[in-house]
């Protein structure tokens, strides 16, 4: 415990990672005149990340187990070069404690939460039963230590059907089984535990009641050694496709000041009764009704932080530094008043008319977006070649608007802007949900790409002003609330010449 809040030297920063997330993070140390160290595969000899830190070592073959998941590799490289902190980006080893571990253990600041802190939230079920006694809402499910005979009681007794069978281990939705009757059980326990035995080497699972058509909204949580714990607002993550995130925004299209105050108490009552410090997630459902449920807490930077960083002016890496370096966090007070809307699309090499299948090749042309309220966030560059061994996303297209209805004009300008040949990639998917109605008018669950939305039969492309009216309908619809709408939109909806767009929404309906 007393390292963790021994003030700590920062000088020069090694990145355990790869990618455009690797660069962003160089990108925050070389602000803040920290020297970086890059460590690289095989496959990555000319990636990106090497050529933009000081100094770069090389770690190993190409397969993530021979060198970014090698915890001694990356430790060997920070001592060699004389670096005295890593920040482990996500993925690869940024939640496993025995890396953080490792890494005070040489001496050296891990940027990134203390290691209890991500064993316990590692822990789906640990991280239930953690919030749950702090008086954070979980969905209605079982405690850990329970035989398959009482799970079967408990699931008829006082969950419920249709439940999921999580597994304690997993996260990010692997492992899961849905179960609509108590029949069907025992084998649903079965082939999850055998999954989540194979796939995490832990067989322990856990009962939740099936939460259907909710929205997963998630929120940013920054707190320091001081005692501070403050949120930075939620972001909506509910446009996703086999757990996999494609579209991300901040705010939330459903969220109200109300809303954001109880969830952010939540988040941060969540966050503190694991002793957590520096940035992290919390993950919640919300559904039709507004009832929100803490899932789980994910213990480091995220793909997404960017969306966060737009409409509050906080570089996240950049906190993530003072706080690893026992310095107070800059933001003094939670968010409760975003300013403006961003959205970001994952741009993937993957082929979205081929079942989304990764794509690999060389780069042949790269022309990328720019101009007002437009940000790129990327790992590649013309003539880079992509390879299989690590995740088909290459950038991340973040725009920024006054609101929601600026941010998703501006980000069609940069989608029609960008170019990428030489390798199959997922810019039409976001062109073609970028025309959808549906996504305009925020009325969207976690099932919407998977179920409703598909590559061949999408809405028209809608002119600028028809986007408006949806978006002006798709406020007063969800939050039922003039003057919110107007701040969402940007225009005054007490002012009935504005109300032109809603008789043009009803044309577009007939
Ligand atoms: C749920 C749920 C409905 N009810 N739990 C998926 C990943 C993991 N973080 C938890 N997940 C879910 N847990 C209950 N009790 C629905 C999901 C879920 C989901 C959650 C967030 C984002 C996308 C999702 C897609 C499918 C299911």
């Amino acid at each position: 415990m007393t390292s963790e809040l021994t003030p700590q030297k920062i000088k020069k920063v090694l990145i355990a990672n790869r990618g455009e997330i690797a660069v962003r993070i160089i990108r925050a140390c070389r602000d803040l005149g920290i020297p970086t160290v890059a460590v690289y595969s095989e496959a990555d000899r000319t990636a990106l990340h090497v050529r933009y830190a000081d100094e770069a070592v090389f770690i190993g073959p190409p397969p993530p187990r021979e060198s970014y998941l090698v915890i001694g590799k990356i430790i060997d490289a920070a001592r060699k070069t004389g670096a005295d902190a890593i920040h482990p980006g996500y993925g690869f080893l940024s939640e496993r404690e025995a890396f953080a571990g490792a890494v005070q253990d040489a001496g050296l600041t891990f940027i990134g939460p203390p290691p209890h802190a991500i064993a316990t939230m590692g822990d789906k079920q640990e991280a239930r039963t953690t919030v749950k006694k702090a008086g954070v809402p979980v969905v209605p499910g079982t405690e850990p230590g329970l035989t398959d005979d009482d799970l079967l009681a408990v699931a008829i007794r006082e969950v419920g059907f249709p439940l999921l069978v999580k597994a304690a281990a997993g996260g990010g939705g692997k492992g899961m089984r849905v179960v609509r009757g108590a029949e069907d059980l025992p084998a649903a326990l079965a082939s999850a535990r055998r999954e989540a035995e194979s796939a995490f080497g832990d067989g322990r699972v856990y009962i939740e009641k099936l939460v259907e058509g909710a929205r997963h909204i998630e929120f940013q949580i920054l707190a320091d050694m001081h005692g501070n714990t403050i949120h930075l607002g939620e972001r909506e993550c509910s446009i996703q496709r086999r757990h996999q995130k494609l579209v991300e925004e901040a705010p939330s299209p459903i969220m109200d000041e109300t809303l954001r105050r109880r969830m952010g108490e939540m988040a941060i009552k969540a966050a503190q009764s694991v002793g957590y410090i520096n940035a992290g997630t919390i993950e919640c459902l919300v559904d039709k009704d507004k009832n929100f449920y803490f899932l789980e807490m994910n213990t480091r930077l995220q793909v997404e932080h960017p969306v966060t960083e737009l409409v509050t002016g906080i570089d996240i890496v950049k906190e993530q530094i003072r706080i690893a370096r026992g310095r107070r966090m800059g933001p003094t007070e939670s968010v409760m008043h975003p300013n403006g809307w961003a959205i970001e699309c994952r741009i993937n090499a993957e082929d979205p008319y081929h079942n989304f299948m990764p794509s690999v090749g060389k780069i042949s042309t790269l022309i990328v977006p720019t101009g007002p309220g437009v940000r790129v966030d990327s790992g590649v560059y013309g003539g880079y070649e992509i390879t299989p061994y690590y995740d088909s996303m290459i950038a991340k297209l973040i725009c920024w608007g006054e609101t929601r209805s600026e941010a998703i004009l501006r980000m069609r300008r940069a989608l029609s802007e960008y170019t990428i040949m030489g390798v199959k990639h997922n810019i039409p998917f976001h062109i073609n949900l970028f025309n959808s109605i549906s996504f305009f008018a925020g009325r969207f669950d976690t099932k919407f790409v998977e179920e409703k939305f598909s590559m061949t039969t999408y809405e028209e492309t809608p002119t600028p002003e028809e986007l408006e009216t949806a978006a002006i309908v798709a406020t007063l619809f969800t939050h039922r609330n003039k003057q919110l709408a107007s701040q969402v939109v940007g225009r005054n909806l007490r002012d009935t010449s504005n109300w032109k767009y809603l008789s043009r929404w009803e044309r577009m309906q007939k």
